[in-house]
């Protein structure tokens, strides 16, 4: 398997799909494209069907969009271990990762992931104060139905958090505030391995990289 990716410290996408392949330890190769360089499309060219990463290449297959990668993944390589195995449960888990994916533009937009950003606060848009609230409502409501679980939102480790894990990273480096159950799951999120080592990578980029911190 092949993954094409983005920057590690601004391709929160791309931070998707890789992070569930590297939770459940799946061999991949990577190969970055620097986003929005002059040759990027030239990079993307027969590789990237729409010109976006992430894209997962595997036995003559092109997978896009990083949502159909996880689905993928899960599929012929996991199982289906990582989608909870209750049909509420993972109905549920649908559901907000389909929100995730096709909402909160104005959190996007005015909090743009940033690994490598040194955390501190920014003052906040209605519209994308909104946005973090819906956000803490979502990942409240899971923390709480799946509390005795193991601590992810549906207990066990699982799609809905790997969507999520751009986001846990956003509401980190701008020092948003939220409750304390939610402060204990950005922690077990932001320590999982595979994060810190995307993150660790994010910082090796700024020598490759000169582009502006945000
Ligand atoms: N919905 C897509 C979005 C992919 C996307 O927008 N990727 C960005 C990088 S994070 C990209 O490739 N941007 C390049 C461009 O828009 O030209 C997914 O989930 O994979």
């Amino acid at each position: 398997m092949k993954l094409v990716i983005g920057n590690k410290n601004y391709s929160s996408w791309s931070l998707r799909a890789w992070l569930l392949l590297e939770y459940y330890q799946q061999n991949f190769e990577e190969q970055r494209i620097v986003l929005f360089a002059d040759d990027m499309r030239e990079h993307m060219e027969n590789l990237c069907p729409n010109y976006k990463v992430p894209v997962l290449l595997d036995k003559g297959l092109k997978v896009w969009d990083s949502l159909a990668i996880c689905e993928y993944v899960n599929e012929q390589y996991l199982e289906n271990k990582a989608w909870p195995k209750d049909i509420q449960k993972r109905a549920h888990a649908r559901s907000i990762s389909a929100e995730m994916h096709s909402s909160f533009m104005s959190l996007r937009h005015d909090l743009p992931m940033n690994c490598r950003r040194t955390p501190s606060a920014l003052s906040l848009s209605e519209n994308t104060l909104i946005d973090i609230q819906r956000m803490i409502d979502i990942w409240l409501n899971c923390l709480i139905q799946n509390k005795s679980e193991g601590g992810f939102l549906f207990g066990e480790f699982s799609i809905a958090d790997a969507m999520f894990m751009p986001a846990v990273s956003r509401f980190n480096s701008y020092c948003i505030e939220v409750p304390e159950q939610v402060k204990t799951y950005m922690q077990l999120m932001l320590n999982l391995p595979a994060y810190k080592k995307w993150q660790m990578a994010a910082h090796a980029e700024v020598e490759v990289i000169e582009e502006e911190e945000v």
